[in-house]
């Protein structure tokens, strides 16, 4: 087994803490394991900055001051939005982790944690994908504008390291699920979206849902909370170079998911593939030894990890209702 030398630990207590995109999905999990820690937790609408403007952006953090940054701000979506917006996802990504990155060195912190994704890796990398696989064959087109930019994150820590001691790690999350999550059907992932046309299709009654591709790629899934977990595991006991893979080193097909998410959800109709939609990436599984090696596992299986997400899509449903009906 790979060794990975454990820092010696990096304490958050009474640490000002700045959760960037805490009101997304991972930032949200972010914020929910932080208040288990003895840290002020600092998070920033939209309203107050504009993460794209740089002059924003180190102004709040001047203010602000942050001993310490989990940057999870970021534009996300699944297959068909990144197919589709590839200048948001370039731009958008590289001008909001530069503004930060810099700020943060700029005013001195402390920690800063970078939020990658599992699509920085080649296309057709060697399964599980090791941390070194990086660059070392051509992107998955689908998501290659989303991955050019997280590569450029992952740069810019290991730059600011070298060049200014700075201690920037990054952590490479697989495919992410669970509260919080973007259910748009054309927008989302894959787990919100099925989770969210499975259930439409228990309520009324349809007897199929069509799932997108040929539901034979490989994807692995980890629950959010397990994430937000294993990044404040990481900004307490790991300070190097090199990224950090974080997942759970299992997968399942796009058909075994529909399968799960189905007997999650009570739906016991029929699936039928629209293979005129993409797959992207065969196979996208993470070799997670090094998380193994400094101590960490993901806690939550998948179908616990679905089951706690599925309640709380119902009760989000349900809420919303409530309010249409108040307004
Ligand atoms: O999560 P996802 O949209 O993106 O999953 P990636 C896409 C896979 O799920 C493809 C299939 O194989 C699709 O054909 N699929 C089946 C569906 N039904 C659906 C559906 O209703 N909606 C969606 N979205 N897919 C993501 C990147 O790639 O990986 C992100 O787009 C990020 O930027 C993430 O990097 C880790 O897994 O292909």
């Amino acid at each position: 087994m790979e060794t990975v030398a454990i820092a010696p630990s990096f304490s958050l207590a009474g640490k000002r803490v700045w959760v960037a995109g805490h009101r997304g999905m991972a930032g949200s999990a972010i914020v929910r394991r932080l208040e288990r820690e003895e840290c002020a937790i600092l998070t920033a609408t939209r309203q107050q900055v504009d993460l794209r403007r740089q002059a924003e952006v180190e102004e709040w953090v001047a203010e602000a001051r942050p001993d310490v940054v989990f940057l999870a701000a970021a534009t996300v979506g699944g297959i068909h939005a990144n197919n589709t917006r590839p200048a948001d996802f370039l731009y958008d990504n590289l001008v909001i982790e530069t503004n930060i990155i810099h700020a943060a060195h700029r005013v001195g912190v402390q920690k800063l944690v970078f939020l990658g994704s599992s699509c920085i890796y080649p296309r057709l990398a060697p399964q599980p994908m090791t941390e070194d696989s990086l660059l070392t064959g051509p992107l998955e087109p689908t998501n290659e504008w989303y991955a050019v930019a997280k590569i450029a994150g992952i740069k810019l820590c290991q730059a600011y390291r070298r060049q200014h001691g700075c201690d920037f790690i990054s952590a490479m999350p697989t495919n992410l699920f669970g509260f919080g999550d973007n259910f748009d059907l054309q927008q989302g992932h894959v787990a919100a979206a099925l989770l969210a046309k499975i259930h439409a299709a228990k309520v009324e009654g349809a007897p199929e849902v069509v799932l997108w591709g040929t539901g034979s790629p490989r994807r692995e899934f980890l629950f959010v909370d397990d994430l937000a977990d294993g990044l404040v595991f990481l900004a307490k006991n790991y300070s190097d170079e090199p990224h950090v893979n974080v997942g759970t080193g299992t997968e399942v097909t796009i058909r075994e998911l529909a399968e799960l998410i189905a007997g999650v959800v009570g739906y016991t109709g029929t699936f039928r593939q629209d293979t005129s939609k993409p797959d992207g990436s065969p196979r996208k599984l993470m070799d997670v030894s090094r998380m193994t090696a400094m101590g960490w596992t993901a806690p939550t299986s998948l179908r616990e990890g679905f089951a706690q997400t599925y309640r709380w899509y119902v009760d989000a449903l349900e809420t919303a209702g409530a309010l249409r009906g108040v307004n």
